[in-house]
């Protein structure tokens, strides 16, 4: 039983909503813990290929619940509570995308940018917010951030903690689809579900082969993703279909 995410699935999708609408999906404790269980569920769930992740309400999420009272140690709060739900989202062998609408802030921006693809309605506002409040940004934020946009950028929006139109996101390299808010829910549905009827052997192949930490290591990885490829039906009537024009 979860108290503060949805979860569903529906043509090969797994869809985890942030459900604290009343505060726009702010990270607490319970959210985070019950996020990583169903990230972990939906890798090993053979009925889900591809997972969306996004927000119920008028945000995706506000960042971290700064309404919450404690003396905890930041860092073992990071170490405890957010780093098992990073790792889950960072190893997570399927596609991650990341529905984004409304508002991305602070932590939830750091989780949205460890989504594969990030698929964002036009009239999002992106914020790096920590700086705001005395903070690093944490959460493997900075982590993705270097490897999605220009370093002195990351750094200079970092520093100043300004709030950004999506379309400025856009520019940063932030956001991998751009979508008008009307037609937001529709694409972000069509784009999981049109990923999810891929052989999911090709699709998770892919994304393996891109993370591979080296050149050497990443030809070794191609040589077993693509036999068990070849092995597939699908690839075979692809094959087949061709060959008979
Ligand atoms: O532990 C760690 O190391 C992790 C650390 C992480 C740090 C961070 O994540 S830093 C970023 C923290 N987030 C923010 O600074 C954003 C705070 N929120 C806002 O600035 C505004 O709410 C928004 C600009 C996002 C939206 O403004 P608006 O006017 O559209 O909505 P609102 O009225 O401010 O918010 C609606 C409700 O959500 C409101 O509750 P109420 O008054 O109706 O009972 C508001 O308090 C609540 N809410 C919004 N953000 C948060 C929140 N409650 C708790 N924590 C929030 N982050």
């Amino acid at each position: 039983k979860v108290e503060t995410i949805q979860l569903t699935t529906h043509n090969g999708v797994g869809w985890l909503k942030l459900n604290r609408p009343e505060k726009l999906n702010a990270l607490n404790e319970t959210l985070l813990r019950e996020m990583k269980t169903a990230i972990d569920t939906f890798d090993q769930d053979d009925a889900v290929r591809v997972i969306v992740i996004v927000g119920e309400g008028r945000a995706f999420s506000s960042g971290q619940d700064l309404t919450i009272e404690s003396d905890a140690d930041y860092g073992e709060y990071l170490e405890d509570v957010y780093h098992p739900l990073v790792r889950a989202l960072f190893s997570c062998r399927k596609p991650l995308i990341a529905g984004i609408h409304g508002v991305v802030a602070g932590a939830g921006l750091s989780l949205a940018l460890a989504a594969d693809v990030r698929i964002v309605a036009k009239s999002t506002k992106f914020s790096s917010a920590f700086i705001k409040i005395g903070l690093v940004a944490d959460a493997g934020g900075p982590y993705h951030l270097r490897r999605l946009m220009r370093h002195d950028l990351a750094l200079d929006w970092l520093w100043n903690g300004s709030t950004i139109d999506a379309e400025v996101a856009h520019t940063f390299g932030l956001v991998t689809e751009l979508v008008e808010d009307a037609m937001y829910t529709e694409r972000l549905t069509t784009y999981a579900e049109t990923l999810a009827a891929k052989s999911p052997i090709a699709v998770q192949g892919m994304k393996a082969l891109m993370r591979a930490t080296s050149f050497e290591d990443g030809l070794n990885e191609e040589i077993e993703w693509q036999r068990k490829c070849g092995n597939t039906d699908v690839h075979r009537q692809a094959m087949q279909a061709f060959l008979m024009k």
